[in-house]
């Protein structure tokens, strides 16, 4: 039984009229000697793809999903897969995301719970070898149920504490199984709605506590994969503690995690942090630590995580100026952790969203290639600094220089001349190519 009613999505070139088609995105193609597919590694997100009913605050779900009996069913768990890799088939996405809580229900007790993620697991293993589908990364739903309402990892009780480990154990065990590339850590309610209430320093050692032990349960039980975090400044609480990239990787060394760790960055929770996503992605690979991107975007005049597909050629270009400039991805993505919009209700609005997405970074892609290899950019911020490569700047740089030598050189050379950042005449030079 097929559901989204169109064939595999094709490349048909920039002259297309097709909306079901590639215009951009040509996944064998090479792009500075590699396909577009391995620089891009797109991810579908397996809880909006298959469980965003797209309801809202104000209102209830309009997602038509005629293969979901509602229930919580392992049998309609089941079924799901099988809607999900049609879907993957069809876009021709390569990686999937999921949490635990996705993909199998939550039941009664946490053996249930992790019997029905057993059933399946063993069938997206199967899926999986059938269509050499990869897990780009799984990661543990801590932040839906009641219980944790007050944090999981950072929870005021001990045992809900303990019901987040277990849960952790069970979603790692998985992710091994799936041979997961990866195992993300977004803190949905390690932070807090009030200080009056909270004992943040008890908090932090806490959370730090829990990874640990997951890095300790990945080595036992042989995951090799990489751990993410994936930084968010609020939403659900009212701040939370992997609030931006700076402050993660503040945490990751303050505990000496930050071996352990990359960092997962979202588009959305970047504006939300009120940075770029170019900033955050440009903290994250000065520390080594950019792992993968949740590739979405977010409203400006809205203050909440809307979770948009990516459209934005400027921001695609920016997005991959940082991945290209940093080597590319090795085992992270670009995962869709993007909604279509409430009004967009039918099956194939799914396939139209992830399409645009990937043209949308297909383009990026390519742009950013042409603007690395032009070389003009680059070029203007080596020469912008080139003064740090004479003397006195190599000095400061090996850390060999002292204030008395700075006194010395501003003695003798008088009032420096500054040369303009030029920062009008680079935004052509990148417009030159969008
Ligand atoms: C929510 C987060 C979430 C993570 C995975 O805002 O983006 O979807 O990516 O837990
Ligand atoms: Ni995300
Ligand atoms: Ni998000």
């Amino acid at each position: 039984m097929a559901y989204f009613d169109c064939d595999k999505i094709q490349y048909e070139g920039p002259s297309s009229k097709n909306p079901l088609s590639f215009k951009h995105y040509n996944p064998e193609e090479l792009v500075g000697g590699k396909s577009m597919k391995d620089h891009l590694r797109f991810g579908a997100a397996y809880w909006h793809v298959m469980r965003n009913d797209l309801s809202d605050p104000f209102g209830a779900g309009t997602a038509q999903m005629p293969w979901d009996d509602g229930s919580t069913s392992v049998e309609n768990a089941l079924n799901r897969v099988d809607v999900f890799f049609e879907f993957l088939d069809k876009t021709g996405i390569d990686f999937y995301c999921w949490h635990d809580r996705d993909i199998a229900p939550e039941l009664n007790d946490l053996k249930a719970s992790s019997a029905a993620l057993d059933q399946v697991v063993a069938k997206l293993k199967t899926r999986q070898a059938e269509t050499g589908v990869k897990l780009l990364w799984g990661t543990s739903c801590l932040f839906s149920h009641p219980r944790y309402s007050q944090g999981a990892a950072t929870s005021p009780d001990a045992s809900v504490y303990a019901y987040a480990g277990a849960q952790v154990k069970k979603a790692l065990e998985c992710t091994k199984e799936l041979d997961g590339l990866g195992y993300t850590f977004w803190g949905g309610r390690e932070g807090y709605a009030s200080l009056l209430n909270t004992d943040m320093k008890r908090e932090l050692d806490h959370l730090a506590a829990f990874l640990h032990m997951a890095v300790d349960h990945a080595r036992k039980i042989g995951f090799s994969g990489q751990f993410y975090i994936e930084p968010k400044p609020r939403e659900p609480s009212t701040h939370q503690y992997d609030s931006d990239a700076a402050a993660c990787l503040n945490f990751l060394r303050e505990y000496g995690l930050l071996e352990h760790f990359k960092l997962n960055l979202e588009t959305n929770h970047a504006t939300l942090a009120g940075h770029t996503m170019q900033h955050e992605m440009r903290v994250a690979t000065a520390a080594g630590a950019l792992g993968s991107v949740d590739a979405n975007t977010g409203d400006e005049l809205i203050g909440w995580d809307t979770d948009q597909f990516p459209t934005d050629i400027y921001l695609c270009t920016e997005i991959m100026l940082e991945i290209l400039d940093m080597g590319g991805l090795t085992t992270g993505g670009l995962n869709f952790d993007a909604k279509r919009r409430r009004e967009s209700h039918e099956p194939i609005d799914l396939i139209h969203a992830h399409v645009g997405g990937m043209d949308a970074f297909a383009r990026g892609l390519k742009i950013a290639h042409a603007i690395r290899q032009d070389g003009r950019l680059a070029q203007f911020v080596a020469e912008r600094y080139s003064s740090f490569d004479g003397d006195l700047g190599s000095k400061i740089e090996a850390g060999q220089c002292s204030f008395e030598e700075l006194e010395a050189h501003s003695l003798a050379g008088g009032e420096p001349a500054l040369a303009s950042g030029r920062q009008e005449m680079l935004e052509n030079l990148v417009n030159e190519f969008i």
